[in-house]
């Protein structure tokens, strides 16, 4: 009988997926049966944008935690699939930091030509994942949202891709209960043009708050206050930015700070990262993790410990994003297929631990681009991806996090030379302080303009 792989998700991992083994089937490879499920109506994981907050029209969970106006926060150079480029599918250069719905298309594009949008059963939660000793295999139980019915279904596989930024993680500060203004996680926040002339304070040092913080300063926002619990972002802030330390306390509009300092602010926003959320899996299979560069758990950061017929892809703190994916998920298919023996355990165990040891000694952010480039080199020397150089894509993350050093309003104003293609991105002729529009036609149409 034909073996069957279950995917959870169809964002970018899970699409890596389908992708990957879509190719060697096209290859002549006897591939399993592939089933994608997906919650959502559409595919493109968190870059499917929504308006929606909380629950959905089915009273799910909301995916998304992307909003309007995003950007994206590094170049694409360093996120280009190596087997499609992004001059490929747009036709031309494109600039570097393109916004949300350009890089939807791109990604959508991909799995599009390679017709896998059959394999995915759309608006299907997975309810629960079970193994079975007696027969080996997994039994899935989905919802059909449409049709208000379960079901369940056998699988010889499962791959877990269901993302980790999309259940917030979110602390209590005393007095925010009756904090006077709004009160948000990032992954509600939507839109940066209600807080036009609002002073904002954002819990958190890390992505979210950096991006939604200039984000509220690019559309008006009065002042941007920052409060870290380890240490600040460090960046020249304009001046109507500040970097506190740790939230103690909310009384009426102002917060105090550990420091003893206060600030009156009108609405916070707690950019205070996420969960690792996989309530379909059980304890035993169930990755449980920080937002880190290495899950412990996952041989290789994707063949599950405990049972090596369960997959994780995209479970890492992520530098690399897209062709980090698919270097994941060409791995996961050559286990699958037989065509990659795991080790012993006792070996796939020390693999671990040689990885974490080394995650636990980084000291920087380059040291960090270091391992995760380490990381996908080691994946990309056992499959049959296509050359990605990744010391070059190590390298334009460096320059990257330079020229957000040099101006965290202006670095997205920059252009990179494709690792595929070697032809330098356009300057995109509106500086991103003022490119309010972010639209894919406007994106694409200033581009012609600017020809
Ligand atoms: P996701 O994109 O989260 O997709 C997971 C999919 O699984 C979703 O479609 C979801 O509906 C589905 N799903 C969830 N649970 C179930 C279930 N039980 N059953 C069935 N389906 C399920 N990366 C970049 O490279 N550049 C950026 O600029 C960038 N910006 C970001 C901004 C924000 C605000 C966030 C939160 C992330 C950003 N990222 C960025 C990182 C992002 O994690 C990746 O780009 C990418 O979306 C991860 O893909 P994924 O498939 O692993 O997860
Ligand atoms: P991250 O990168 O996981 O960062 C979470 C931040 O939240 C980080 O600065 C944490 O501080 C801070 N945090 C977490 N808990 C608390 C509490 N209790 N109090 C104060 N601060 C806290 O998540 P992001 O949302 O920024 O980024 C996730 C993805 O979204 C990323 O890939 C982006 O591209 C977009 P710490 O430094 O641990 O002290």
């Amino acid at each position: 009988m034909q073996k069957r792989v279950a995917v959870v998700g169809a964002g970018p991992s899970g699409l890596a997926v389908l992708r990957a083994f879509e190719t060697a089937r096209r290859n002549g490879a006897d591939v399993p049966e592939v089933v994608c499920f997906e919650k959502q109506a559409n595919w493109g994981g968190l870059w499917n944008y929504t308006w929606r907050t909380g629950l959905d029209e089915f009273g799910e969970p909301v995916h998304g935690s992307m909003y309007r106006y995003l950007w994206s926060n590094g170049p694409k150079e360093c996120l280009e699939f190596a087997d499609y480029s992004f001059e490929e599918h747009f036709g031309r250069p494109i600039p570097s930091y393109p916004p949300r719905a350009v890089l939807h298309h791109y990604i959508a594009g991909r799995v599009e030509r390679s017709g896998v949008r059959g394999y995915i059963r759309f608006r299907t939660p997975v309810r629960r994942v079970a193994w079975s000793d007696a027969i080996g295999k997994f039994s899935v139980t989905v919802k059909d949202l449409q049709r208000d019915e379960h079901y369940t279904e056998e699988f010889d596989d499962v791959v877990v891709a269901n993302g980790h930024f999309s259940v917030p993680n979110v602390p209590h500060f005393d007095g925010i209960e009756t904090f006077l203004g709004r009160v948000m996680h990032a992954h509600d926040f939507r839109a940066a043009d209600e807080f036009a002339g609002k002073h904002m304070l954002m819990v958190g040092s890390s992505y979210s708050a950096e991006d939604i913080g200039t984000q509220c300063h690019k559309y008006g926002a009065a002042s941007v206050t920052f409060s870290y619990r380890t240490k600040p972002m460090g960046f020249d802030w304009p001046a109507s930015f500040e970097e506190k330390p740790l939230l103690s306390r909310l009384v009426g509009k102002t917060a105090y700070f550990i420091d003893g300092t206060s600030k009156d602010v009108d609405a916070i926003v707690l950019c205070t990262g996420y969960q690792h959320s996989y309530p379909f899996l059980p304890d035993d299979l169930r990755l449980k993790t920080n937002n880190r560069l290495y899950p412990l758990g996952l041989y290789k950061g994707v063949v599950w410990e405990g049972n090596p017929h369960l997959f994780y892809i995209g479970m890492q703190d992520q530098y690399y994003t897209f062709n980090m994916f698919d270097a994941q998920a060409w791995f996961a298919r050559d286990v699958i297929l037989g065509r990659l023996p795991l080790p012993p355990a006792a070996e796939r165990d020390a693999d671990i631990k040689a990885w974490r040891g080394r995650e636990e000694g980084l000291q920087d952010p380059f040291q960090a681009i270091d391992f995760q480039t380490d990381y996908v080199r080691d994946l990309l020397s056992m499959t049959d991806y296509p050359f990605l150089d990744v010391d070059k894509v190590a390298a334009l993350f460096k320059e990257w996090e330079h020229h957000k050093v040099d101006g965290i309003l202006t670095y997205r104003d920059k252009s990179y030379p494709s690792v595929l293609t070697g032809t330098m991105a356009p300057v995109h002729h509106t500086t991103w302080m003022k490119a309010l529009d972010d639209s894919l036609d406007a994106f694409l149409g200033m581009q012609e303009a600017a020809q």
